[in-house]
């Protein structure tokens, strides 16, 4: 009989969760954090090209955003970056340059990620990665250290410094 309730308990866990997660899936916000990522793995291939599309990409969605549509807190957390965001992403967007793209970054990750601990981007996991060197952080989705300031010159370098969603 115990083991009846138990089972009845597990399923309503997970069923709960699950219905969560489709909840804060559905933020108007996620998208930025896909092309943040996108932007982030461009660097890490020290792939210049490919940071300035998906830079662009980001200025469209962060530029797209309905404000109405956010929940008041959310929206207050968004206004505060937005504006920082955008111009980071957007020089990233017009530059062919890396080492200008990558200073960039570092501004526009550590805005990233206070918009990220305050608004509910996704429900998988989001390390903050930082690099000694550099002297900067950046967000992954991955826990292994990739580290977009160096790309293959010194691609293990930093360490995990926080962790959301775990
Ligand atoms: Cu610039």
């Amino acid at each position: 009989m115990k083991k009846i309730f138990l089972l009845v308990g597990l399923i309503a866990t997970v069923f709960t969760q699950q219905l969560f997660a489709k909840d804060s899936k559905a933020s108007a916000l996620t998208p930025l954090l896909t092309s943040y990522l996108d932007i982030k793995n461009a660097l890490v291939n020290s792939s210049s090209t490919d940071a300035a599309t998906h830079a662009a990409e980001f200025l469209n969605a962060i530029n797209g955003i309905d404000m109405k549509s956010l929940p008041a807190s959310d929206m207050t957390t968004f206004m505060t970056f937005k504006d920082k965001l955008a111009f980071d992403a957007r020089h990233i967007s017009e530059s062919q340059d890396i080492a200008h793209q990558r200073e960039h970054f570092a501004n526009f990750s550590a805005n990233f990620f206070k918009l990220a601990k305050a608004v509910k981007l996704t429900d998988q996991v989001v390390y903050y990665d930082y690099c000694p060197m550099k002297k900067s952080y950046w967000l992954s989705a991955d826990a292994p250290i990739k580290n977009p300031y160096f790309g293959k010159q010194m691609l293990t370098c930093g360490k995990v410094t926080q962790t959301l969603n775990k």
